[in-house]
């Protein structure tokens, strides 16, 4: 075992209560933490980390890349966890690199059910095509689209399966898929143009009423053999004209392959499987449409949904994070400045809450941005701690719309749509 290897496990022993430091003065025992990097030195940084099981040290990660199948950009460990096709942005050290409101493409959370295709922008075409049209089907070349009027936009997309796995971690309830903490979202600055402006100029007809975006990513074969074709999930009419974006953008340059090049949809405020990239043909019908990703997957099923589902996923549900690592390390008897945002897919963010011990008692959070729907909402909470030991920190934000974290989410089969309380476990020394 190599001296940081030994180290760490010390340090964990010690965390754990397995080692004895008896007669140890606790300013040395916080030196020692500093020195470990657990504590930082600087006793105003508020966090030092103990890496949760299976994800990487902070410490060691160079630039290597964490291979995931089928993603293009470079995943250094510091940033991500990798998640089967999928990479989960970490909180936990997006401080590290003061990032501001948005997050860089280059730290972006991926989802993707198969692959990054790679396409030749100048190449690519998108159709617009179905019975919701008045005449045939019309194309458009990236060129074409940059010409029309072009709009920009702040959207989180953010993945229904969102903090999914705390449906295990805190209700002990079973559900599959990818068991996403809550880094399954990210928020950008998105640039394209509307869809509302393609549609009409594709000749809409009154009596249209599903539009269905398809990707061009490789058809999604299930675990048991079924290929179910190209990743696709309609969107009702009205939402299709209200506010989605064919977006070309993304925090200024033209989207990277992995977020959906050349052109994706954003949809705000909707589950991220609505923001199909990669689009390549839209078909937009006047007689309701279905695929798999409104059928089968993204319903509500379950003991307290309908037997044959609840509707089809759209919003999605108020969520809170703490920008701080899992198990973190804080000095008692000093004023610490807890981090963290707030976001809800119906309205914008109206107060946000913290608790330190576990739920009993609530204060509120001081606002750091004016609170906007579809995107997330900073907040910080200064907390002084006087007494060693364990301690449970919880987030609970609100919305306009009177949305609130609930203590538990209602269980569902496929584990979407978690917005209970998160418990944060942080280690006051
Ligand atoms: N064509 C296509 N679009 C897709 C997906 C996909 O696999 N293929 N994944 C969806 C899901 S489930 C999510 S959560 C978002 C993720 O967007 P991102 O990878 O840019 O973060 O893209 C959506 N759009
Ligand atoms: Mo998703």
């Amino acid at each position: 075992m190599n001296e940081f290897e030994y180290d760490r496990k010390r340090r964990q022993q010690w965390l754990a209560g397995e080692a004895r430091a008896e007669g140890v003065e606790h300013r040395t025992l916080l030196r020692m933490l500093a020195a470990g990097g657990v504590l930082s030195e600087d006793e105003l940084a508020p966090t030092g980390r103990v890496p949760a099981e299976g994800t990487p040290e902070p410490e060691q990660a160079g630039t290597s890349a964490t291979p995931v199948p089928g993603i293009v950009k470079p995943l250094p460990p510091e940033w991500f966890i990798p998640r089967g096709t999928n990479a989960e942005m970490r909180w936990d050290t997006l401080r590290d690199s003061c990032t501001g409101f948005h997050i860089p493409t280059e730290r972006f959370f991926i989802r993707n059910h198969t692959s990054t295709p790679v396409i030749d922008p100048d190449a690519w075409r998108l159709t617009v095509t179905g019975s919701g049209l008045r005449g045939p089907a019309v194309d458009f070349d990236l060129a074409g689209l940059r010409r029309l009027p072009a709009t920009g936009l702040s959207s989180a997309v953010e993945c229904a399966g969102n903090g999914r796995s705390y449906f295990e971690s805190q209700q002990q309830q079973n559900v599959p898929g990818t068991p996403w903490t809550l880094g399954g979202i990210g928020v950008a600055r998105w640039r394209g143009v509307r869809l509302a402006e393609v549609l009409r100029r594709a000749g809409l007809r009154p009596e249209a009423v599903d539009v269905m975006p398809i990707g061009l990513d490789p058809e999604y074969v299930t675990t048991d053999g079924q290929n179910l074709g190209h990743v696709r999930r309609p969107l009702p009419i009205g939402k299709a004209l209200d506010d989605v974006l064919l977006a070309y953008e993304m925090n200024g340059a033209p989207l990277a392959a992995d977020h959906g090049a050349p052109v994706r949809l954003v949809v705000p405020g909707w589950v991220g499987i609505a923001s199909i990239k990669w689009i390549g043909t839209i078909e937009v019908a006047a007689e309701p449409l279905y695929s798999p990703w409104n059928t089968d997957f993204y319903r509500m099923f379950g003991p307290d949904y309908p037997p044959d589902g609840g509707a089809e996923l759209a919003e999605q549900v108020v969520k809170s994070v703490f920008e701080l690592a899992h198990d973190a390390v804080l000095a008692r008897g000093r004023c610490h400045r807890l981090h963290g945002r707030s976001w809800s897919g119906a309205a914008a963010i109206r107060e946000v809450e913290v608790s330190t011990d576990g739920g009993a008692h609530w204060s509120c959070a001081r606002l750091r941005d004016l609170s906007h729907a579809s995107t997330w909402t900073r907040w910080t909470f200064d907390w002084r701690p006087q007494r060693p030991g364990p301690y449970e920190l919880l987030a609970r934000a609100s919305d306009q719309e009177g949305n609130i974290q609930p203590p538990q989410a209602v269980f569902n089969r496929e584990g979407y749509l978690f917005g209970a309380t998160v418990v944060h476990p942080v280690i006051v020394v």
